[in-house]
């Protein structure tokens, strides 16, 4: 869909030099995405188009395409031909972009979802880490001023339940105390803070939204769920013997992407801004996950050994399917994370409606699809 995608510039990406879009929208439902080509990122574009939102995302140069999760928007004619979505090259670390984007997009309502995401690659790339979702939120926020809109836009921060790390309490709510266990965690501290000052200092809307883990079809191939549902699909098709895995033990409060973007949106809709965590409040162990993914595909899996010996073991054939690989621990692992979101259902009316099987449900029959078509994916 990106013909021209060699080309370094707003015009080219989206056939108009003129980046306020003629699509219809009415010029009080102007979003920015950030991020908008990772998981969260095209939920939310979508939502926000269905919503008659005109929709503007940044997205990086990369060397291969970045677009596959937003290219059904830019074949649906109505969101990209009818230029209610355009895309932006820009870098959280180049901060001259992100002003010159604000500046040409005007938008009332900023979502900032790119990071270095992934928590075990946050110790190797430590500084860029903080480059990105620590200075880089500073460097959107403070472009946001130098355009002078800091009191016409609202401001969604994707914070994480990585911030309360090691255990205090559960479950996590708002009051609960930080206790950051990666660089990852550490920079989205920055974060966090970084917008409740600016919120003080200069009277701006803007919210962070305290999401805990959430999971779908899209998400990258290297998290967790993805990485099991991915492998359960390809042994289903006799396409994968067994697969590695680092902490069975820990346990995350799973949801479904597509119920959590709802709730960024809905922070900016209220009066007043506030923080929010957005959780299922329910927890379960990464081997719950894979013995629910094997489920799915009619199989049992029983557990043998413990720690680095630990094997995953099919019921039916005595075969290996798990293996433990300490190259996937962590140096610091975040054990338990159980959130309680009952300001959110309060305040924001949100609920989620996917249920932890009805997740690992689409995560397998998605992949199981994906493989079918597709071996070596
Ligand atoms: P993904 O990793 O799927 O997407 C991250 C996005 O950020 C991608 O679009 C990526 O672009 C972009 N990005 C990365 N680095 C830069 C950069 N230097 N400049 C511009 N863009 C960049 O993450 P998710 O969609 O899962 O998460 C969205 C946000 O929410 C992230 O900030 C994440 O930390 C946070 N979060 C996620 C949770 C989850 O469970 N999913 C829970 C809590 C918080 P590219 O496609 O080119 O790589
Ligand atoms: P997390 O997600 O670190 O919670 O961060 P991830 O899926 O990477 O890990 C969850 C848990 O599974 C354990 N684990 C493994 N993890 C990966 N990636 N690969 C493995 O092979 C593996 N084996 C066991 C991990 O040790 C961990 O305990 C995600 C990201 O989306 C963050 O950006 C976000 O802020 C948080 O969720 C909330």
């Amino acid at each position: 869909p990106r013909s021209e995608s060699n080309s370094n510039s707003s015009k080219d990406l989206n056939g108009s030099a003129d980046g306020t879009g003629d699509g219809g929208a009415s010029r009080d439902k102007v979003a920015l995405i950030t991020g908008i080509t990772g998981q969260d990122g095209s939920y939310l574009a979508e939502f926000l188009l269905k919503k008659d939102y005109e929709v503007h995302g940044i997205i990086r140069r990369a060397s291969t395409f970045n677009t596959t999760r937003i290219e059904h928007l830019y074949a649906d004619p109505k969101a990209h031909k009818g230029g209610k979505m355009k895309l932006h090259y820009g870098d959280m670390t180049d901060s001259s972009s992100l002003v010159k984007i604000i500046n040409m997009v005007k938008p009332t309502e900023i979502y900032n979802l790119a990071a270095q995401s992934h928590v075990k690659v946050s110790f190797d790339l430590s500084e860029y880490t903080a480059e990105v979702d620590a200075v880089g939120t500073l460097r959107i926020l403070d472009a946001i001023r130098t355009c002078g809109i800091e009191k016409l836009v609202r401001f969604y921060q994707a914070s994480t339940s990585e911030l309360y790390g090691k255990v205090v309490e559960t479950p996590q709510n708002e009051q609960t105390p930080f206790y950051p266990r990666s660089p990852y965690a550490c920079a989205k501290m920055y974060g966090f803070w970084i917008v409740i000052n600016y919120r003080e200092a200069y009277n701006m809307y803007a919210c962070n939204g305290i999401l805990f883990n959430h999971e779908s079809p899209r998400r990258g191939e290297n998290f967790v769920t993805r990485k099991i549902t991915r492998s359960v699909a390809k042994i289903l098709l006799n396409q994968m013997e067994y697969f590695e895995l680092g902490n069975l033990d820990s346990k995350r409060d799973w949801g479904h992407a597509s119920d959590y973007v709802e709730a960024m949106w809905m922070m900016l809709q209220r009066d007043s801004p506030s923080d929010y965590v957005i959780a299922t409040g329910e927890t379960h162990s990464v081997r719950e996950f894979v013995e629910a993914a094997f489920k799915h595909i009619g199989r049992e899996i029983t557990w043998k050994g413990s720690g680095v010996e630990e094997v995953g073991i099919e019921s039916s054939t005595d075969t290996v399917r798990v293996r433990i690989n300490p190259k996937y621990f962590r140096p610091t692992e975040v054990d338990l994370l159980l959130g309680d979101a009952s300001k959110a259902k309060r305040e924001l009316n949100w609920t989620p409606k996917w249920s932890f099987l009805q997740l690992v449900s689409d995560m397998m029959n998605a992949d199981i699809e994906l493989m079918k078509k597709n071996p070596i994916a």
